[in-house]
This record gives structure tokens, C-alpha cells and sequence, in this order.
């Protein structure tokens, strides 16, 4: 088995240890954090969410396989994020109300790192209000909308209308993004802008604010 498939599978066992071990382990052959990334770790959570659909795993698997996927996200985060950058701009981010997945959400946080963003992240299940605030006392430039469940899609589009009625709509760039989220839904509940992955969303915000 490859050092890759090892960690493909401790991730599936929910195995936080060993995935600790074997993620330097797989940099010090010379295996990049770039790639470990996108065909292990995201790999490894799309299997845990298959087998999850699929009736194999249960919601406990699927919390100790994210804390698996969150260790190596640990340890791959500095070598994703550009070291003396100078601030591109701020972006206020969090995963909306209701919903408590904020794996892909902080990845998107380290690709903005990695773009030179200053990052507030205000975690999971963010109220509308937070979002307000946040943007008040950082001035920031930008706002992410994370959310991976369709029932609280919805909640994006409360967090913009609350946006637009405390007049800061002309001043922040919302992007949102999300398994379920598409271009439609962005363009249907006015989001400046939608990104399929933590890559795009970085170049999207670094657009935005050009
Ligand atoms: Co949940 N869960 N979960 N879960 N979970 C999904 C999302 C699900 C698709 C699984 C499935 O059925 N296949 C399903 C949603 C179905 C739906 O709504 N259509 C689901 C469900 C049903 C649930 C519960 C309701 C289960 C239950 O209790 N019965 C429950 C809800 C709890 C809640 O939030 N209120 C629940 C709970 C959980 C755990 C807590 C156990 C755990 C989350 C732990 C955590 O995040 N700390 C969990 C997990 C791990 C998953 C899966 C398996 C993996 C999610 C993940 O981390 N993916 C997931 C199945 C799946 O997605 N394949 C599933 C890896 C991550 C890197 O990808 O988050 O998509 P992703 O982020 C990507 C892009 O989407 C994008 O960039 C990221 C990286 O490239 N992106 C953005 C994300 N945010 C962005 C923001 C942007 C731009 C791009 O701009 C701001």
C-alpha cells in the first residue's frame, strides 16, 4: 500500500494518529502538501460521505473520520500558506446558521491565507448578526458564505438580505460557496460571486477586490 492509500484509509478509520504520523512522513518523501490534499485527504472525506449516503457510516464515523481529515489539515496548513505576504484585503468567513460542517470552510480560509487575506473566521454555525458585526469591526473588504446542507442553503440568503438592510451590501463582496451551492443560487440571492473549490474561491476574491 502506497503512503498515500495509508492515509486515504486512516482517514476512513477515523484514525487521527496515524494520520499525524504519515502526513510528514509523505512530505519528507518529497510528496507535495498540493497533492496530498487533493487525492488524499478531499478523496478520503468524499469516500466518508458515499459511505455515509450509502448507510455504511453512521454520524459518529463521520465526526471522527472530519477530526482524521482536520489533523492533517493541521499540519499541511503552513506549507499552504505563503509566508510574507502583503494584505490583499480582510474577508470575514464562516459557515452559515444551522450547519456545523466547517472542513471545506477552513480550507477555504487557508487558500485565502495563501492568497495574502487577512482571514476573521468566525467558525460554524454563524448567525447573520455575527456576520454584521464581524464586518463593522474589521472593515472587511469581503464576506464567505460556507454551507454543505440544502436546508441551510437558505440561510445564505437571509445572511445577504441582512447585509443589504445594514447597508453594507455596496461595501462587502459576498462569495459563497458549498457542496450543494451552484452559480444559479449565487446569482438568484445576489452573491457577488460563487466558487466551486478553496482554490477558485481565492482567485474569486482576489478578483472581486482588484
Ligand atoms: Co455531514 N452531511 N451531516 N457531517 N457530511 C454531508 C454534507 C452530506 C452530503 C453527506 C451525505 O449524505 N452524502 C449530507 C448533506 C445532504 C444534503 O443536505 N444534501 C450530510 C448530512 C445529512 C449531515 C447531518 C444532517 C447528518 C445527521 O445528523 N443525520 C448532520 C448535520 C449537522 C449540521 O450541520 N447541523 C451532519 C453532520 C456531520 C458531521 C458533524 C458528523 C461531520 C462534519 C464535521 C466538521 O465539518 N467539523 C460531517 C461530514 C464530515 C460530512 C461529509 C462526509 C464531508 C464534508 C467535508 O468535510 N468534505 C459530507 C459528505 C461530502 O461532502 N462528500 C457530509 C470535505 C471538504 C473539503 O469539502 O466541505 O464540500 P466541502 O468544501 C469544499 C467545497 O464545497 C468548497 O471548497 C471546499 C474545498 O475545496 N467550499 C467553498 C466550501 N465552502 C466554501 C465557501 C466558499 C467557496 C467554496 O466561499 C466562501
Amino acid at each position: 500500500m502506497s503512503i498515500k492509500d495509508e492515509i486515504f484509509e486512516s482517514i476512513l478509520n477515523g484514525d487521527a494518529k496515524s494520520v499525524e504520523r504519515l502526513v510528514p512522513q509523505a512530505l519528507q518523501e518529497g510528496i507535495s502538501a498540493e497533492s496530498l490534499l487533493k487525492e488524499t485527504l478531499i478523496p478520503a472525506m468524499n469516500e466518508v460521505g458515499a459511505r455515509f449516503e450509502a448507510g455504511d457510516y453512521y454520524v459518529p464515523e463521520m465526526l471522527i473520520s472530519a477530526r482524521a481529515m482536520k489533523a492533517g489539515l493541521g499540519i499541511l496548513h503552513p506549507l499552504l500558506v505563503a509566508q510574507d505576504v502583503k494584505p490583499a484585503g480582510k474577508i470575514v468567513i464562516g459557515t452559515v446558521k444551522g450547519d456545523l460542517h466547517d472542513i471545506g470552510k477552513n480550507l477555504v480560509a487557508i487558500m485565502m491565507e495563501g492568497a495574502g487575506f487577512q482571514v476573521i473566521d468566525l467558525g460554524a454555525d454563524v448567525t447573520p448578526e455575527k456576520f454584521i458585526q464581524a464586518v463593522r469591526e474589521n472593515k472587511a473588504d469581503l464576506v464567505g458564505l460556507s454551507a454543505l446542507l440544502t436546508t441551510t442553503m437558505p440561510q445564505m440568503m437571509v445572511a445577504i438580505d441582512q447585509i443589504k438592510a445594514a447597508g453594507l451590501y455596496d461595501q462587502v463582496k459576498v462569495i459563497i460557496g458549498g457542496a450543494p451551492v451552484t452559480q444559479a443560487y449565487a446569482d438568484q440571492i445576489g452573491a457577488h460571486g460563487f466558487a466551486p473549490d478553496a482554490s477558485a474561491a481565492a482567485t474569486l476574491a482576489l478578483r472581486l477586490i482588484a
